[in-house]
């Protein structure tokens, strides 16, 4: 008990109600980060606070998917990380809890104003930015640097993404391209690039480990997610796309009527405390934190060096928008032949 005041603080316990420690052993952790990020922080909290979690990882819309499908009977408690947009649309569909946690005085502006925009339902906890990452044994002359290098034919089947219906990354990227280049352009250019896209996958990641090992050459990915597989000594080089790019505000919601609230609370406290913002870079994920007073990682993509488009969350992460582009992404791109 004594333990569990030191490390959540006196503000965040205020809040919380009477005897909600004695309740509170366990919690039930919808994860969307990498696996390995998502191990650490639940066996972190583990220790500091002695509740157990019990964690599942899946993909932003994947997750989003399952507390919608289990809205009448919710069985998770905490929606922790992946990409922004979902949990507004979480947020304005009622599917999560309004919480202002004493926390919000240290973070980012990015970060509360995701708070903000979702009328406190939601909150930013990490920023990257997207681009694309190539495997350099595989392209050894000109190296391409824009999103209209990924047109050209002679990488004919050598690229992968995600589906946007089940990845945030992916679905980052077609509301970016949407912001770049108005809608009926952005789909015109995803037609294109369907020649050379030999799959979609369903993990946002996974286009960028397959680039690692060279089953294809490129991948579009969040930068950091390439930056991470260079780290672990792949031949991968990131590409931040010279016309310009989007970014996610990974955020974290708490499920409307979960089995533990006073558990989701403390996590949620928790996790946007500078110290557990920092597990992350140990578990190679190399998102720029949205606590002020935690280390970004030296490996992070500097997000002041890229040139970042203005993205517009409020509109990109409602649910009239992000159900449309879903549809017309599954109509003239999903159903295209391979
Ligand atoms: O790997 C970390 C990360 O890129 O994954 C999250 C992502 O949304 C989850 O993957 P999906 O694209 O499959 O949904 C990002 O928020 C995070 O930065």
């Amino acid at each position: 008990m004594t333990r569990r005041f030191t490390l959540i603080g006196a503000a965040a316990l205020a809040l919380l109600p009477a005897g909600a420690f004695a309740q509170a052993n366990e919690l039930v952790l919808y994860c969307t980060v990498g696996e390995e990020w998502c191990r650490a922080q639940s066996e972190a909290f583990t220790r500091e606070t002695g509740i157990k979690v019990l964690m599942t990882r899946k993909s932003s819309g994947e997750t989003f998917a399952q507390i919608k499908a289990e809205a009448a009977q919710p069985r998770g408690d905490v929606w922790w990380g992946g990409t922004g947009d979902p949990h507004l649309q979480a947020a304005q569909e009622g599917l999560t809890e309004e919480y202002r946690s004493p926390m919000l005085t240290e973070l980012q502006p990015w970060a509360v104003a995701q708070a903000e925009t979702s009328g406190y339902r939601t909150v930013g906890i990490y920023a990257g930015a997207l681009g694309y990452g190539y495997n350099s044994t595989r392209v050894t002359e000109n190296p391409p640097s824009c999103w209209k290098d990924l047109l050209d034919p002679r990488f004919k089947d050598e690229i992968q993404v995600a589906n946007p219906n089940s990845s945030g990354t992916a679905y980052t990227m077609l509301a970016t391209l949407v912001q770049l280049m108005g809608e009926d352009e952005a789909f015109a250019y995803l037609k294109a690039l369907h020649a050379n896209v030999s799959q979609y996958t369903k993990s946002g990641s996974a286009p960028i480990r397959a680039a690692a090992t060279g089953e294809t050459t490129i991948g579009i990915v969040f930068m950091h997610d390439a930056v991470a597989q260079a780290v672990e000594g792949a031949p991968i080089v990131t590409v931040a796309p010279c016309e310009g790019t989007g970014y996610e505000v990974g955020s974290m919601s708490l499920i409307k009527g979960g089995p533990n609230p006073e558990a989701a609370r403390i996590w949620y406290d928790w996790a946007l405390t500078a110290k557990a913002q920092e597990i992350g870079a140990t578990a190679k994920s190399f998102q720029v934190p949205s606590n002020v007073n935690a280390a970004t990682p030296p490996e992070a993509p500097k997000l002041a060096d890229i040139k970042l488009i203005d993205y517009d969350f409020a509109k990109y992460g409602s649910s009239e928008v992000r159900t449309a582009l879903l549809a017309r992404w599954d109509a003239e791109i999903g159903a295209l032949p391979k």
